[in-house]
């Protein structure tokens, strides 16, 4: 049986449709099948002062462990040109424009917790560019 990833999508640097759908298409051969995905929407910079982003939220099935997902989509980032990425000083985060983010929002209701990653991801209730995509698609993420 597949596993389930709902995967979070964002971009607000260079070529962001392309970045986007590099992304997508990147996914669908290294992850697995994309089985829903969200509209495209615009969204103000949450939490830095930055360009607009486009946002978006796929549905994967996968036979990828969530580590091993995370690896995989480093990996797509560093390849679309992702240089920064976010990190914590003083207690908070810092964050810098991107081509392209690719966060793991939920696989398979597991909890998880390590350095890397945090499932679900910790975020997700105080940020509208992911509740609007997941609300479309019918998902809510305890
Ligand atoms: N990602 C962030 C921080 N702020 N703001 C928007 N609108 N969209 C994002 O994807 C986003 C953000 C950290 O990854
Ligand atoms: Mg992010
Ligand atoms: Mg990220």
């Amino acid at each position: 049986m597949p596993h389930r990833a709902v995967i979070a999508l964002g971009s607000n640097l260079g070529n962001r449709d392309f970045y986007l759908n590099m992304a997508l298409c990147l996914i669908g051969w290294e992850v697995g099948k994309v089985v829903q995905r969200s509209s495209v929407i615009e969204t103000p910079s949450w939490g830095f002062d930055s360009d607009p982003f486009l946002n978006q939220v796929v549905v994967v099935e996968t036979e990828l462990e969530p580590i091993v997902l995370l690896d995989v989509l480093q990996d797509i980032e560093r390849r679309l040109g992702r240089t920064e990425k976010s990190s914590v000083v003083d207690g908070k985060p810092v964050y810098h424009a991107r081509t392209i983010d690719l966060d793991i929002l939920d696989y398979d209701r597991m909890r998880y917790h390590d350095d890397r990653l945090t499932l679900p991801h910790p975020h997700i209730a105080e940020r509208e560019f992911v509740l609007v995509p997941l609300r479309e698609l019918g998902i809510s993420i305890p």
